[in-house]
């Protein structure tokens, strides 16, 4: 494994041109797997239709994706992508594994290929699923990136299985009868354990070092390694520019997504996400950084940051005993081997 300095300085294959917000994760995310990817090994990706595929690949506006001159039999150096639709990346990936590895036992191919599939929970987690579950089942030896922005952003802000609890979406919409989400997400971490992933993490960039770690281990995964990849949505969650890692940082701290990762046979580990609730930044804070949960709290008038909105104690009780579940839920996930 290369330091992280060395990796910093990589060239990423994702490069500016996209029409992604500006500071949107799922370009962070890339331009950070873009650098682990340059490391020598002729890299594979299968993308489903997400704000990330149409920003970047809609036909005839191919941008943001290159490596230097590297020319494309130039196994070292080059990439490929191949675009699938929207809830299909895992099986697709599946399938270039399959070919890569015919080719390699018949003497085709002498290099090695690593292929990652990319999508977002959207395409993943609700349409998806299935893809998923089953590539993981059959142990098929490819890098899955799910880049969870909690919503279905390209197609309207529509909730999605991985929205947090009271959140409001344009299908989840906080008003006079409802406060937003009811629903907590899918356990999709303890989904891809259970259906037989080698690896599973939940990590963002925010986590600089850890995150490249852990996408090199992915890589050199013997079945399938699974990296779901919280990303708050500047226009889908409401925030100001600029904030993206702030929030990815502080999503993960008070318990709402914890950086956690998971091993096959060894176990994993919850990272800076104290079990005690006391130990964590008090969920405000998160809560008051995105227009999504407005109808919640509110800038506290004497500046010292967010408050409880009067009528909303009992949600924002609810949203902290959530989180409380939900942080001793992944110390559980990490017992297993
Ligand atoms: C079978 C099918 N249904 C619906 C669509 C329309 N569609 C394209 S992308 C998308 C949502 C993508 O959401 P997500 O995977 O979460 O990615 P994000 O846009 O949030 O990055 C939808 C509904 C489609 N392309 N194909
Ligand atoms: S809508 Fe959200 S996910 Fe889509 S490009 Fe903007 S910030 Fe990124």
């Amino acid at each position: 494994m290369s330091g992280y300095k060395e990796t910093a300085t990589h060239e990423s294959c994702f490069r500016p041109g996209s029409t992604l917000c500006a500071g949107c994760m799922e370009a962070i995310a890339f331009q950070s797997v873009g650098r682990v990817t340059d490391n020598g090994v002729k890299t594979i990706f299968t993308i489903g239709t997400s704000c990330a595929e149409v920003s970047s690949l809609a036909f005839p506006n191919v941008v943001a994706w290159g490596r230097g001159e590297a020319p494309p039999d130039d196994f070292s150096r080059s990439f490929a992508i191949l675009h699938n639709v929207f809830e299909s990346a895992p099986t697709l990936a599946e399938a270039v594994r399959d070919v890569a590895d015919v080719l390699t036992d018949h003497g085709a191919l002498s290099a090695p290929i690593q292929v990652i599939s990319a999508s977002g929970d959207g395409g993943a987690l609700a349409i998806g699923l299935r893809s998923l579950l089953h590539t993981i089942h059959r142990r098929t030896r490819v890098t899955v990136i799910v880049l969870v922005n909690e919503i279905f952003a390209n197609t309207g802000f529509q909730y999605s299985p991985a929205t947090t609890p009271f959140a409001s979406t344009s299908t989840t919409p906080s008003g006079a009868a409802s406060s937003g989400n009811p629903a907590p997400p899918l356990d999709y971490l303890h989904l891809a354990i259970a259906a037989g992933a080698g690896l599973v993490a939940q990590l963002s960039p925010a986590h600089g070092k850890l995150f490249q770690k852990t996408m090199e281990k992915a890589l050199a995964c013997e079945t399938t390694a699974v990296v779901f990849v919280p990303s708050p949505c500047i226009t889908g969650w409401k925030f100001e520019d600029g904030e993206t890692m702030q929030i990815a940082t502080l999503g993960a701290r008070c318990g709402v997504f914890p950086a956690f990762v998971w091993e096959r046979g060894k176990g994993g580990a919850v990272k800076d996400c104290p079990r005690e609730a006391h130990e964590r930044p008090p969920v405000e804070g998160f809560l008051g950084t995105q227009r999504r949960f407005n109808h919640l709290v509110r800038r506290d008038p004497a500046g010292n940051g967010y408050q409880v909105r009067d009528g909303s104690e009992a949600d924002v009780d609810q949203f902290r005993a959530w989180t409380q579940s939900n942080v001793e839920r992944l110390y559980a996930l990490a017992e297993l081997r």
